[in-house]
């Protein structure tokens, strides 16, 4: 009895002085381990005399129930410690500065799209909008631009198959609508177009608004008004505007808009080549032919219709002389707007 009360009190000295959970662990190896202590008591009970047995057998079971508790308690005890121990030294610094999270914006082209769109829609417009692969002839036949006029060129337009293109301009979306809706029609048709070009000036994709205005009685003052209305809205009141002959293929007649430059004030520089006007937009009166195709009565019907890329309005409005700045994605550009 005495070897077990000498194991019992020397558990007690290891227990009481341990102070981290690794040497718990070892001196839970040491007793309670399949070679421990304990253990192996247990196992040479039968080395006992027999009538000594039951009373050295309960005593040792006590023994070894009262070391797994202890060791047990104990290890709560560590892990409370160790916890309180790295709650003391892992404290949260809420004086550093948070993570910054930059804002981004609109993109300038967006930013010029939606201002534009507004100033028609105040005019009482609606917007439009239709495929970007199209078929050839919304594209062109119905807008009366025949097989082999330059506009079809190869080098203009990119093909997908024999009848079908990547629109190179959003009137296919306003021949879309008059084959489904009768006149009256006030309507803008914004979006992306594509054509094979690329320099200064030129994107493969760039953005246009184009609109269109049918009636009974649509005259050319109205065609006037509405772009002289819209070009004060966007430019400023006090920019002079004049409308220059031109032609068209699906407007006759067909004009230019030219704003005073802006970079000179209209004494003639490097930007408007010494003209003192810069070309905003085309437009024109439209053709009876485009009517006809797209079943409008042309002796019933008259109508106006303009176009305008949205790059070159943003270009002109911010003073911006290279178009590729929009699509390099260099923030230092894309945070001036
Ligand atoms: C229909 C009938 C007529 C749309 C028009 C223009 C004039 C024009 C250019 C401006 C610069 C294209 O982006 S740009 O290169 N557009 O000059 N567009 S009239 O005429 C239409 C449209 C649809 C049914």
């Amino acid at each position: 009895m005495d070897d077990l009360l000498s194991l019992k009190k020397a558990f007690l000295d290891e227990i009481s002085s341990v102070s981290d959970l690794t040497g718990l662990q070892n001196i839970r190896t040491k007793y309670s381990g399949k070679k421990g202590l304990v253990t192996s008591k247990l196992k040479a009970l039968s080395s006992i005399p027999p009538d000594e047995r039951p009373l050295y057998g309960s005593t040792l079971n006590e023994i070894k129930n009262f070391i797994e508790e202890t060791l047990k308690n104990k290890e709560i005890l560590l892990k409370e410690n160790e916890k309180e121990k790295r709650l003391q030294t892992e404290k949260i610094d809420i004086t550093l500065p948070g993570k910054f999270t930059p804002f981004g914006r609109e993109h300038p082209i967006n930013q010029v799209l939606s201002e534009i769109k507004d100033i028609f829609v105040s005019m009482g417009f609606s917007i439009e909008e239709g495929p970007e692969v199209e078929l050839d002839y919304y594209n062109f036949e119905a807008l009366n631009i025949p097989r082999h006029h330059p506009a079809r060129d190869m080098q203009d337009t990119f093909y997908v198959s024999d009848d079908v293109v990547l629109r190179t301009h959003t009137s296919p979306v306003q021949v879309r609508v008059m084959e489904k809706k009768k006149p009256p029609l006030k309507i803008i048709a914004p979006g992306k177009v594509y054509r094979c070009d690329a320099d200064i000036s030129h994107t493969p994709m760039f953005h246009q608004v184009e609109g269109l205005m049918v009636d009974t009685e649509i005259s050319f003052s109205d065609l006037k008004g509405v772009l002289e209305l819209f070009i004060h809205s966007f430019f400023g009141k006090n920019t002079p505007v004049r409308f220059r002959p031109s032609y068209f293929p699906f407007t006759e007649p067909s004009a230019e808009v030219d704003i005073g430059c802006i970079f000179c004030a209209g004494k003639g520089c490097r930007v408007c080549k010494t003209t003192g006007w810069l070309e905003v937009l085309g437009c024109g009166m439209v053709n009876p032919k485009v009517f006809e195709m797209s079943g409008y009565m042309p002796d019933e019907y008259t109508g106006f219709a303009f176009g305008m890329g949205v790059e070159r309005m943003t270009m002109l409005k911010y003073s911006i002389d290279d178009i590729r700045l929009f699509y390099e994605n260099d923030l230092r550009f894309l945070k001036q707007f």
